[in-house]
């Protein structure tokens, strides 16, 4: 009988692997082939949460019940940290995680990273589905552990919020203790700023502020929104200051464990959430302006040059050209223009 064989196949693995929350019920699991985690670190009412919902209905439809695709927001699994490592051992088998961040695994990653880099969207999105994102998950494959889907997430232009005073030019940045991910770049950028940047996981961002370990982070409108962070800060700073977005990446062996059409239909439905959660995300960070004054925070608009002097002055440019070399240099700058 083959239901009965594929019951006992799955007694060693998808069965004993059901999650303790009691999000995913015991029944899809038990029937499923394929029991897939994927882990992220944004809030439920995101953007990026509300696709993934969708994708791993439509997952679990087109694969007619043989994936059960599970999706652990909110650091549910742990912060980035502890889920890479969770992702390269497979105990995960995928995960959304910033360029920057992955930076500490696969140091080429950080370079959409690069300060005041992209003008607009027009410019990510050429870069990041062109060759800069071709090279970069070339370096990502390189690792052999991890795999990664073609098309990055939105995140999206990062703004500065603060408990103590407005961001309005770059020497306002002086000392501040701010927050930022764990990430060398992204330490190095508020070092050249002359802030005193501290790497600190999303997991810990909202009490972190809350205490007061630090007085300042930073991250676009709907991530401020959808953790609440403008309940523990008062100025909002419009910087721009970096494009962001979300790798999803995979546990290799995981996913070549998969059948072919099973891979295929991951696949599809994994990039076609992405191009929907890049609409999504971009609509709500271009609305959320007034919504976070309703809140009780103080906007203010900057202008970019200053801070882009101070990072050019501060040599930020030239060092990360060296660190990731001419051949990446010259494809980032082939979709912003010269950064330096
Ligand atoms: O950690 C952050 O600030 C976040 C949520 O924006 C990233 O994942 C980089």
């Amino acid at each position: 009988m083959h239901k009965l064989n594929r019951r006992q196949l799955l007694a060693g693995s998808a069965a004993l692997a059901l999650p303790a929350a009691g999000l995913h019920s015991a029944l899809a699991a038990d029937k499923a082939e394929f029991t897939l985690k994927y882990g992220n670190n944004l809030p439920v009412a995101h953007p990026m949460n509300l696709r993934a919902a969708e994708m791993a209905r439509r997952i679990k439809e087109d694969s007619k019940g043989r994936i059960d695709f599970q999706v652990y927001p909110n650091n549910q699994l742990g912060n980035d940290t502890d889920m890479l490592s969770q992702l390269r051992s497979g105990a995960l088998d995928f995960q959304t995680l910033s360029p920057l961040i992955l930076g500490t695994l696969v140091p080429a990653a950080q370079i959409s990273g690069v300060g005041f880099a992209f003008k607009d969207y027009t410019q990510v999105w050429a870069a990041m589905d062109g060759e800069l994102g071709a090279h970069v998950r070339r370096q990502i494959e390189a690792t052999g552990s991890l795999m990664v889907f073609e098309k990055i997430w939105d995140n999206g232009y990062r703004q500065i919020t603060t408990s103590n005073r407005p961001i309005a030019k770059a020497e306002d940045l002086k000392g501040l203790k701010i927050r930022t991910p764990p990430s060398p770049i992204w330490v190095s950028m508020f070092k050249a700023f002359d802030a005193s940047p501290v790497s600190i996981n999303f997991a810990e961002v909202y009490s972190s502020l809350q205490t007061k370990v630090v007085d300042a982070q930073e991250n676009p409108l709907a991530i401020i929104s959808t953790a609440k962070l403008n309940e523990v800060q008062k100025y909002c700073s419009l910087t721009n200051h970096m494009w962001d977005g979300f790798w999803f990446l995979g546990n290799k062996r995981s996913f070549d464990r998969l059948p072919a059409d099973l891979k295929a239909i991951v696949t599809k439905h994994v990039n076609e959430a992405c191009l929907g959660q890049r609409e999504d995300v971009r609509k709500l960070n271009d609305g959320l302006q007034a919504d976070l004054k309703s809140k009780g925070m103080v906007l203010n608009e900057t202008v970019a040059d200053g801070f882009r002097d101070k990072l050019r002055s501060a040599g930020f440019y030239a060092d990360w050209h060296k660190k990731f070399g001419d051949e990446a240099w010259a494809a980032l700058e082939k979709y912003t223009g010269k950064l330096a």
